[in-house]
């Protein structure tokens, strides 16, 4: 007899709570590769979990919807900006959370934009080993949503960055951070004290924000253990406490969008990244499914 898995959940029932849109955005890489073809790498990934999570006793149940790719292949972060925001939106209309499938992380300045609500009403969690915090004036990066979205207008005290990692980031961008007033956590805090307590004090942080985005760009994750992504250094967010970040943040009632990012499946080795990702679809489905149904 063959198990039920992830991939079984997804369909076309538009009464999901939850939707899942891939977003192969490349483009507009600073160190270009091939991040475009991460949401079918996930998709096939998801087939290889089952539903049931051993350690919580419980499956999965609740229907996904897919809505599909994004036609963003080739094109740059500034030109697919209204295509992302406006599909992002019609997700987060219909569906209590939307899981935007990157691409690169240029996506999340549309995407944010996508939930439709006017910036100082929306909270921003990065899990990144960096600021993307570089300039603009280049035009949109995958290096700078974090920039783009200040620029825009959301406000740095509704922005907590959870991994950052040492000689990845530069005296100027944590000096900027700063002094936009965005929260600032460390992978060395991390590991310090644990993820739940910092995640907990970052929900806190921007306890005055309706909705909130977060970013799960896999390159905080340790290298060894996150092959697939170019900018992932050693000393990075060891994978077990990836997971359980991400659950705990599905769990929060006022996350409604979620994005992974920077998975490029043509530097994966052993299909590590690809289940990386996959495993970081069954957490997010569980978080929500356990608190919030
Ligand atoms: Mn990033």
């Amino acid at each position: 007899m063959s198990w039920r898995s992830v991939a079984d959940l997804v369909g076309t029932d538009d009464g999901a709570q939850i939707a899942i849109l891939g977003v192969p955005m490349e483009a507009g890489s600073v160190t270009p590769g091939r991040c475009d073809l991460a949401p079918g790498a996930i998709r096939k990934a998801m087939r290889r979990f089952s539903t049931y999570d051993v350690e919580s006793r419980t499956a999965l149940v609740l229907p996904v919807r897919d809505k599909g790719d994004l036609p963003v292949r080739g094109i740059m972060p500034a030109a697919g900006f209204e295509t992302i925001r406006n599909a992002v939106e019609d997700c987060t209309d219909g569906h209590a959370l939307t899981m935007v499938l990157g691409g690169n992380n240029a996506l999340t300045r549309p995407a944010a934009h996508g939930l439709g609500l006017a910036l100082d009403r929306v909270g921003l969690i990065t899990l990144d080993a960096h600021f993307d915090l570089r300039e603009t004036d280049q035009g949109l990066l995958n290096g700078n949503p974090i920039r783009a979205l200040l620029e825009d207008g959301l406000p740095g005290r509704n922005i907590c960055q959870v991994g950052l990692a040492p000689f990845a980031n530069t005296a100027k961008m944590h000096g900027d951070a700063l002094d936009a007033g965005i929260g600032i956590w460390t992978i060395a805090d991390c590991r310090t004290r644990g993820i739940e307590p910092i995640l907990q004090e970052a929900l806190a942080r921007i306890g005055h924000v309706e909705t909130i985005m977060v970013d799960f760009d896999i390159d905080v994750i340790d290298r060894s253990q996150c092959p697939g992504a170019p900018g992932a250094r050693p000393g990075g967010m060891p994978v077990d406490m990836f997971f359980r970040a991400a659950r705990r943040l599905a769990a929060e009632p006022r996350v409604k969008l979620v994005d992974l990012t920077e998975f490029d499946p043509s530097l994966d080795q052993g299909d590590i990244t690809a289940l990386t990702a996959g495993r970081w679809v069954c957490e997010v489905l569980a978080g929500f499914q356990a608190a919030r149904t």
